[in-house]
């Protein structure tokens, strides 16, 4: 991790969810926008086409002069994405500082993951663009979900690319209104200039009611 400083940070940071499907990545960058106002780039409202991957940095870094904060919102749970994603932004904006939020996936709790983002994934039914659960063979389903699990390649800062994070915000799966408080309370450390001042309890709960209830339908499978 860098050593540098992001106390004087003003701008150039970009949240990297590092996630499988149905963690939360979603809704807690819903809620975040809600709070902030940040950037938001999702990746499957890209749609298909041919670099999807430069496109999705080309929509990431026309936000970044928009927004002090931007979620590059798609698992990046492999570390070629996550090597593309911080090379192709650096050669834009080379001070970026790389945040990532990762949804932890050790042996241990792969059996209760699974569990609960089946159960929230089957819950919404068929309101996803390439998930239908209502309509979709159960055996399908699961095994797009555990062909995610399967590449999850965990984030090591000890090595390429993720040396390059300033920061790693590990959460536990569970509620996503306990992952966006944990996320605050370190971004607010991290870069005060940015998150000048902590949302109160009630500010964060709406934000979260809100963002579940908006839910649109942005699943990456990419
Ligand atoms: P993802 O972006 O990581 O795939 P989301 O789309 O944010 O995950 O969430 C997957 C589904 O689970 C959505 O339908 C969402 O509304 C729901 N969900 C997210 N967080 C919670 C929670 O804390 N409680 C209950 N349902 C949740």
């Amino acid at each position: 991790m860098e050593n540098e400083s992001g106390e004087s940070a003003t701008r150039n940071v970009v949240l990297v969810p590092v996630s499988s499907i149905g963690c939360g990545k979603t809704t807690v960058a819903l809620a975040l926008v809600k709070l902030f106002n940040w950037g938001h780039i999702q990746n499957d409202n890209i749609g298909k086409q041919k670099n999807k991957p430069k496109r999705f940095v080309l929509e990431l870094t026309n936000a970044m002069a928009l927004s002090p904060v931007v979620i590059a919102d798609r698992n990046n749970h492999q570390k070629r994405e996550r090597k593309q994603l911080m090379d192709d932004v650096t050669e834009v904006v080379s001070d970026t500082k790389y945040v990532a939020i990762q949804w932890v996936h050790e042996p241990h709790q792969l059996d209760n993951l699974r569990h609960v983002t089946r159960d929230r994934v089957l819950s919404r039914g068929d309101n996803h663009q390439t998930i239908r659960a209502a309509t979709e063979n159960l055996g399908t389903i699961t095994g797009i979900m555990e062909g995610f699990l399967n590449r999850f390649e965990a984030v090591d800062t000890d090595r390429e690319p993720d040396i390059n994070f300033h920061e790693v915000i590990n959460l536990n799966i569970g509620p996503s209104r306990d992952s966006l408080e944990t996320v605050i309370i370190r971004l607010h450390e991290l870069f005060p200039k940015i998150v000048e001042r902590l949302p109160s309890s009630e500010e964060m709960d709406a934000a979260i009611e809100a963002a579940l209830s908006d839910y649109q339908v942005t699943e990456d499978l990419s």
